[in-house]
């Protein structure tokens, strides 16, 4: 088992007080927090080595390219993907999706049909709407059930020729459900069509294996797994990275520049226009060096501890509902407790010191099949305890008792 007091001790903010209380953060499907190493590895890159990459021939700017370029096959060997040229930076899973949809504009055309699920984040649903709008193709949507788990029926049901693309997340950022995604992936290539995995969700909590799961793209964030913000990664299929048209024109992502026409530089340059988030980048290769240092079989495991224990102690409170009882959940919990608001526990308990997010999680249709205006949700890491735990459940109840 992991020695969790030492792991916190890493985590300099967990020992802060927030409303003269000790902060207890269960917000982690925002953002994670992030450890000493990461922050003193931001300062080290700009004491020592900052410079622009892939420009100079000075020393510096080799040393700052190097450091970019190890950081990027770090991550190709975190997730498996077969080449690094397969791995580009973005500045989050946002970027990456819309990196994918734009170059899909000049793929799709009126009549094809583009899979999302009724589980997405907003991110992963307005850019494939945006795309469809502009190519004339059609949005299908894979329904959900009252636990929160798509139907795989319905999937079935919808795929035919005209399915050209279908997306989903890896886990549902509202409600913690893990998809089948590699049912998904299978059923999806069977007639033909490119997929995309909105991983935003999951890499904090497992290491991806893109050449086991076969997808075409996955996309992911580099601050919810303890990494800088404004960080990510989209992996693409090296066919499919060469077949789809660059995203940004600028500096970096050319080959030869004239009046008359310019080509594009190979990949992954052609998809990394202009000077990248350098310190970001290299500090997320500390970030993922970190997670596999404490290991994803030790993290799952705590992480499993608190996710059973938090149901169980939740369930405890009479009128309290939890959203998303499926049976393969990461450590995310989503309820509410009858006839309050959510933001007005949220408003409470932060009074408290216990950070929780409240709302519809940018996953307002989740909202609309369930009839809520939100949910609070407590998302677990971790560097977080059962005692933790504890602390919220009878915050909750404080804040039930004030409000009934
Ligand atoms: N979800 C949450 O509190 P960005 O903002 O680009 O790093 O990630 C967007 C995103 C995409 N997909 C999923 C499944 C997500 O959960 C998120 C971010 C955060 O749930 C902030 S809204």
């Amino acid at each position: 088992m992991l020695d969790i007091q030492k792991i916190r001790a890493d985590f300099p903010i967990l020992s802060e007080k927030v409303n003269g209380k000790p902060l207890v953060y269960f917000d982690n499907g925002a953002t994670s927090q992030k450890p000493q190493i990461v922050i003193d590895a931001i300062a080290t890159y700009y004491q020592e080595i900052n410079a622009n990459i892939h420009r100079g021939v000075h020393t510096l700017s080799q040393l700052a390219t190097d450091a970019y370029e190890i950081s990027r096959v770090k991550i190709q060997h975190h997730i498996n993907a077969k080449f690094s040229h397969e791995v580009l930076f973005t500045s989050g899973t946002t970027h990456g999706i819309n990196l994918v949809t734009n170059g899909f504009a000049s793929i799709l055309k009126p009549g094809d049909e583009v899979v999302v699920s009724s589980l997405e984040h907003h991110s992963n649903i307005v850019p494939w709407q945006m795309l469809c709008e502009k190519t004339g193709a059609t949005l299908k949507v894979i329904p959900m059930n009252e636990n929160g788990e798509l139907i795989m029926e319905a999937f079935d049901a919808l795929l035919s020729e005209k399915t050209k693309v279908v997306t989903v997340n890896h886990i549902s950022n509202a409600l913690g459900i893990i998809n089948p995604i590699k049912y998904i992936i299978e059923k999806a290539h069977a007639v033909g069509a490119a997929v995309l995995i909105d991983g935003a969700q999951a890499v904090p909590h497992l290491k991806p294996d893109v050449q086991d799961l076969d997808c075409d793209f996955y996309a992911f964030s580099g601050h919810k797994m303890c990494g800088p913000t404004g960080t990510g990664i989209l992996y693409g299929k090296e066919e499919w990275l060469n077949k789809l048209p660059p995203y940004q024109g600028g500096g970096e992502m050319i080959k030869e520049v004239t009046f008359e026409k310019t080509t594009y530089a190979d990949l992954p340059h052609k998809f990394e226009a202009g000077t990248p988030n350098i310190a970001g980048g290299i500090v997320l290769g500390t970030a993922v060096d970190y997670l596999n240092n404490i290991g994803f079989e030790n993290i799952q495991k705590q992480e499993e501890a608190l996710l059973e224990h938090a149901t169980k102690r939740l369930l405890e409170i009479e009128g309290l509902k939890i959203y998303g009882t499926g049976k393969n959940k990461a450590s995310v919990v989503s309820f509410n407790i009858d006839g309050i608001h959510p933001y007005d526990i949220g408003s409470i308990i932060d009074k408290l010191g216990i950070a929780v997010r409240t709302g519809h999680h940018c996953a307002q249709p989740i909202m609309n099949f369930f009839c809520i205006p939100g949910t609070i949700r407590a998302s677990f890491s971790f560097y977080n305890t059962i005692e933790e735990i504890d602390v919220m459940v009878e915050a909750v109840k404080k804040a039930k008792t004030m409000l009934s």
